[in-house]
């Protein structure tokens, strides 16, 4: 029976633009998952867009000489075609500056609020004399409390992942002036997540198929207590608070942007003339709610996020939380504000989208850090895709174009060899998938790509040709067989150069559930015609 699923991807801050290690990290695992599941026949939906509020951004705005919203617009242009680019299939992809997001997640504030879980104090808070202001969050550097490591911001640390409230900061100083600050009174409400802690921990407990690296995580945060978290800010850019006398605070970044995830599907469902569509995902306890996000994330999704949903009452919780490690740049996590990393712009001045969306894929940052260089991506580029793939296609097509006129020989239906392949490829992939073992479902794919050019070497049919037609034709219409199964199995992962193939094998449109489903039995009628072959990975000569 095909399931419900509702997939987001973490929404990248629309303070920059975007490089490959969030690509590696919350996106293309996320988009390959997602086409995954629409070409099992199942109902997803894809839910995504820039997170656009506190300080990531005043900070970027500052930076750039831009307004706030300046700087958001144009990032969402940016951050909008970068996924266009890399063939990203989101339902939605929009961002949290709108009136609707807004008005939700003051919903969500005051419905904690009310329920007693939210709470106002007067706190001192770091404040720079010299600037003149409060320094929340990224206002603000020193050594992380936990980690002991310098250069932590004032919110989170980049290191460890910890997240603490800016007093707890070891010799913070202000990012704008460099100055020492000192402490200034200011109200602020407070999130009382110890209220949460048995059921995360009953939820949390009971969750299967999760990521060690994620549960861990979470229970850790779990055992060491839970406590109140401020979930306010002085700044004047962000979802005002929704209460009288609170002038000049805005919710907290962390707060409002989870709640995108359902003020798009919201979105979605008023463009698309079903205003209550978004029900049957987020009150349907059949639908699968799945966060992919980076490693720096899980805190938020796996403990905050679903207690302020606990709070809510009527949605769903995250049924799975994948969360990759980091790739790196020189073994740096790749950062905007250093410039370190490779942005998708710049790559995809030199590559086309499916080149990367293979070698992250293939080398996906799932159980460890990955590091990208620009070498290691044309040699798995030239090893893999153009001497395994793409060789695999081509001696195959041109053979049938050359010796059996471009029509697919007798032969296959009556062989097990290739067919048997398949099918046992497609059991691996599909439980790769179900265990969200994402890089593994490709490496299957590629080990059936490299059992084809085994199996043409190993038949000869060069030799064959002469000696045995009949046999030569069945080896060859075996071989199309696989050429036709990894167009189907390619899907997720390429779906442009699928397209192509599919269209090389003589057929029209993309390849879908019925072909997926069809996987390990034959695909082809003998005599069906084959279209012109074309080269569909050629060899990176010059590394970037
Ligand atoms: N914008 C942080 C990040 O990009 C944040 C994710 C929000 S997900 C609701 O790492
Ligand atoms: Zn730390």
């Amino acid at each position: 029976m095909p399931g419900k699923f509702l997939v987001t991807s973490a929404l990248p801050y629309g303070n920059g633009p975007i490089h490959l290690g969030h690509i590696a990290g919350a996106y293309l695992p996320a988009d390959v998952y997602v086409r995954y599941r629409r070409i099992r026949g199942d109902d997803v939906l894809y839910v995504c867009g820039n997170d656009e509020y506190g300080v990531p951004t005043t900070l970027a705005a500052e930076k750039e000489g831009l307004s706030n919203q300046e700087l958001v617009d144009k990032y969402y242009g940016i951050n909008r075609k970068a996924f266009e680019g890399l063939e990203f299939s989101f339902d939605v992809y929009s961002r949290t500056s709108t009136p609707e997001h807004a008005e939700l997640s003051q919903e969500f504030f005051l419905k904690l609020f009310r329920g007693g879980c939210i709470v106002q104090k007067e706190i001192e808070q770091l404040y720079c004399g010299k600037c003149s202001r409060f320094l929340p969050d990224r206002y603000v550097e020193g050594t992380c409390p936990f980690c002991k490591t310098g250069g932590a911001r004032g919110d989170q640390c980049e290191n460890c992942g910890k997240w603490y409230e800016t007093r707890e900061l070891i010799d913070p100083l202000c990012k704008i002036c460099g100055h020492r600050p000192g402490l200034k009174k200011t109200t602020h409400w407070f999130f009382e997540l110890q209220k949460f802690a048995g059921r995360l921990r009953e939820w949390l407990e009971s969750r299967e198929g999760w990521r060690d690296n994620v549960r861990n995580f979470a229970l850790g945060w779990l055992n060491e207590g839970l406590q109140e978290r401020c979930i306010t800010r002085d700044l004047d850019w962000g979802v005002p608070v929704p209460l009288d006398g609170s002038a000049g605070k805005v919710l907290y970044v962390w707060f409002d942007a989870p709640i995108g995830y359902l003020s798009f599907t919201k979105q979605y469902s008023e463009q698309v003339g079903t205003p209550e569509l978004w029900r049957e995902y987020w009150e349907n306890e059949d639908c699968e709610l799945v966060h992919f996000i980076g490693k720096d994330n899980i805190v938020f999704h796996a403990i905050v996020w679903p207690a302020m949903l606990m709070g809510q009452g009527r949605y769903i919780l995250p049924g799975n939380i994948p969360a990759n490690e980091f790739l790196t740049f020189g073994g740096e996590k790749g950062s905007k504000s250093r410039g370190n990393a490779v942005t998708v712009p710049e790559y995809l001045e030199k590559f086309p989208p499916d080149l990367i969306r293979y070698y992250l894929t293939v080398n996906a940052p799932e159980s460890s850090d990955s590091n990208f260089t620009w070498e290691d991506f044309a040699k798995k580029h030239n090893e893999e895709l153009a001497d395994t793939f793409g060789n695999l296609f081509h001696r195959i097509l041109t053979f049938a174009h050359k010796y059996f006129d471009g029509a697919v020989p007798a032969g296959a239906a009556g062989e097990k060899a290739a067919l048997g392949e398949i099918e046992a490829t497609r059991r691996k992939v599909e439980a790769a998938f179900e265990a969200f073992h994402i890089r593994n479902s490709l490496r299957e794919v590629l080990s059936l790509a490299r059992w084809g050019n085994k199996f043409f070497d190993e038949e000869k049919p060069w030799t064959t040709r002469k000696s045995d037609r009949e046999r030569c034709g069945r080896t060859i219409a075996q071989c199309l067989e696989l050429i036709g199964a990894l167009a189907v199995l390619l899907v997720p992962y390429m779906p442009a150069s699928s397209a192509k193939l599919w269209r090389m094998l003589g057929f029209e449109g993309v390849p879908g559930p019925e072909q997926w489903g069809a996987l390990g039995r034959p695909l082809f009628q003998e005599g069906h015609k084959l279209a012109e072959p074309e080269i569909l990975f050629r060899k990176i000569e010059e590394i970037p």
